[in-house]
């Protein structure tokens, strides 16, 4: 079932529930700020104090940052991570072809409004498969009569029971660039967090796995190399508001030039 719903101050987001999940979608970033499999708890993480609120981010679920990861390469005043997060989708299409599974397609083209922020004409749709699995896929056309680069992300937060119960696997012998030294270091292992990290991961070619105490995560990438693992800890979560995340993305080396009439699909599935 695919209700069309409002918040007390009109915001607007799809609720979906099957036999399978629940999950919620606000049209702002067709940001999916909640999953939950049928007898479990969400697999999302979602800040208590988020805004959901007409231009203003969403903190937790999975925000999609695009045309870039990060701060803009030339122009610091613009958006960090993009502007596709903060922008009004439009739900294209509703798949509810069995009880148990729901496709959803959002998209978002080129306007008056995103050509100020960047000179680009573009068509994006975003899928979403809600069931036993997350399935959310992200496909760039380029509309354009020139290439452009773009570097994205499907930048999710998970829930966790502790950070101190989770191991990060998958990622042993990968090569990455420390955004808090600014250093390419060398993944000895999995990934246990004590402090704050902020890394983007290279050559990533193969399932990752958030291993809690009561459930492991998986996370299978296509159409991408590169993961990012953040997690603010204490000082810039009481710079920020409360949060715990690491997340899928094509960033930093990891950019795709899309040549005109040509297109690309950044997908991570989550169980
Ligand atoms: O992926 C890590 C990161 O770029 C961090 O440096 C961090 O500040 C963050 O994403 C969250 O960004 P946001 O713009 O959502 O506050």
């Amino acid at each position: 079932m695919v209700k069309h719903k409002k918040m007390q101050n009109g915001f607007k987001y799809i609720e979906v529930t099957n036999k399978n999940a629940h999950a919620k979608i606000a049209l702002q970033g067709a940001h999916l700020f909640h999953y939950e499999q049928k007898g479990c708890k969400p697999l999302l993480w979602l800040s208590e104090t988020s805004f959901f609120e007409t231009g203003k981010s969403i903190r937790g679920g999975i925000p999609v940052c695009w045309p870039w990861f990060g701060m803009h390469k030339s122009n610091t005043k613009l958006p960090q991570h993009g502007f596709a997060r903060d922008f009004l989708w439009e739900l294209l299409e509703v798949n509810e072809a069995d009880d148990s599974s729901t496709e959803l397609l959002f998209g978002l083209k080129s306007s008056p409004e995103s050509m100020k922020l960047w000179p680009h004409r573009f068509e994006l749709q975003l899928h979403i498969t809600v069931s036993d699995t997350l399935r959310v896929s992200l496909t760039t056309k380029n509309r354009d009569k020139t290439a452009f680069e773009i570097t994205s992300a499907l930048h999710t937060y998970f829930a966790v029971s502790s950070i101190d119960n989770v191991n990060i696997k998958g990622l042993d012998g990968k090569r990455y660039f420390d955004a808090l030294s600014g250093e390419y270091k060398t993944q000895k292992g999995g990934i246990r967090i004590s402090e704050e990290i902020d890394r983007v991961y290279q050559g990533v070619d193969a399932p990752l796995t958030i291993d809690d105490i009561d459930r492991k995560i998986e996370i299978r990438p296509e159409g991408s190399s590169s993961a990012v693992v953040w997690n603010p800890w204490i000082d810039k979560c009481a710079r920020m508001s409360a949060m715990k995340d690491d997340a899928y993305a094509n960033a930093m080396e990891d950019a795709r030039t899309i040549q005109p009439g040509e297109e690309h699909t950044l997908t991570a599935v989550i169980s």
